[in-house]
């Protein structure tokens, strides 16, 4: 009740956001349900996950997957960091002006569009790996707080989708850039613990669960090979890396539930 009663007033309720106006709006509002949903199933059973790689508390499972002989394999990482809340893990992870803090891959990015302030177009180059092509990546983003339906004492939800989309003024496979496309998000929800007085809540009491879910296809050939020593490589990068720097980035400002 009391995690509940904090983030109310924070909620941002999606129905009043200026994006809903937007043409690409029914496809925003469809891919990030459907991402949520699958975020918070399991991966134990039928799935068929694999764990790939574990750190702490972090865990990285993967399905081989291929598509028109291209290597697609989803990946699904959960992982619980200290001292963080939802809200400022999804923040930092929508935000451009942090992107280049943690994102490893990247070489470029441009703001395509701003849709609104919760829903972004970015354009973002990725570094070469010799021999492939270079790859670009054009997609929206958008940021959002949903009631945990699973268990409403809990609190809000928070997630960021981020998903591939075309825009006239950037089309694909110029520049001598491939393009990927991708389908991702990141699903995190605040813990609080030993239950306290909202105003005397500290860092040390807050634990954040990160679920981050991911399906790139590479656009172009790329060796089946060499393509998944690059997962295996960079995910586990990408996650540690981008989990410190949002303790690094939180440490010293108030906390933002
Ligand atoms: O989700 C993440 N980041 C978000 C914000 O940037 C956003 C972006 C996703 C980009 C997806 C990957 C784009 C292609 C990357 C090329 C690989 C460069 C590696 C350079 C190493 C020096 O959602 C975090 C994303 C974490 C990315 C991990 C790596 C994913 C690899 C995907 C491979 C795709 C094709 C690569 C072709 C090269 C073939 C050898």
């Amino acid at each position: 009740d009391r995690l509940k009663r904090k983030s109310v007033s924070i909620s941002v309720d999606s129905t009043v956001t200026p994006a809903v106006n937007h043409k690409l709006w029914p496809e925003i509002e469809k891919v990030t349900m459907q991402q949520l949903h699958y975020a918070r199933l399991g991966v134990g059973g039928a799935g068929g996950w694999q764990l790939f790689a574990e750190d702490g508390d972090m865990r990285m499972y993967r399905r081989e997957e291929e598509a028109d002989g291209l290597v697609v394999d989803p990946l699904k990482a959960c992982h619980v960091v200290k001292g963080v809340t939802a809200r400022e893990v999804c923040q930092i992870f929508f935000s451009p002006e942090y992107r280049s803090g943690w994102e490893t891959t990247l070489e470029d990015m441009t703001i395509a569009e701003t849709i609104s302030n919760d829903t972004l177009v970015f354009l973002q180059t990725h570094k070469r790996i010799w021999p492939a092509s270079q790859r670009d990546a054009l997609f929206w983003s958008h940021i959002r707080s949903v009631p945990d339906d699973q268990d409403p004492d809990a609190s809000d939800l928070w997630i960021v989708c981020n998903h591939s989309t075309e825009h006239p003024q950037y089309p694909p496979n110029s520049n001598k850039c491939v393009r990927v496309y991708l389908t991702v998000c990141i699903v995190c929800q605040t813990f609080v613990d030993p239950p306290k007085d909202p105003n005397k809540i500290s860092r040390d009491d807050i634990t954040c669960k990160i679920t981050y879910c991911s399906v790139v296809n590479p656009g172009g050939w790329a060796p089946a090979s060499v393509l998944r020593a690059v997962y295996k490589r960079e995910y586990p990068k990408f996650l540690k890396r981008f989990t410190s720097f949002c303790i690094e980035q939180c440490k010293d400002k108030p906390i933002l539930f």
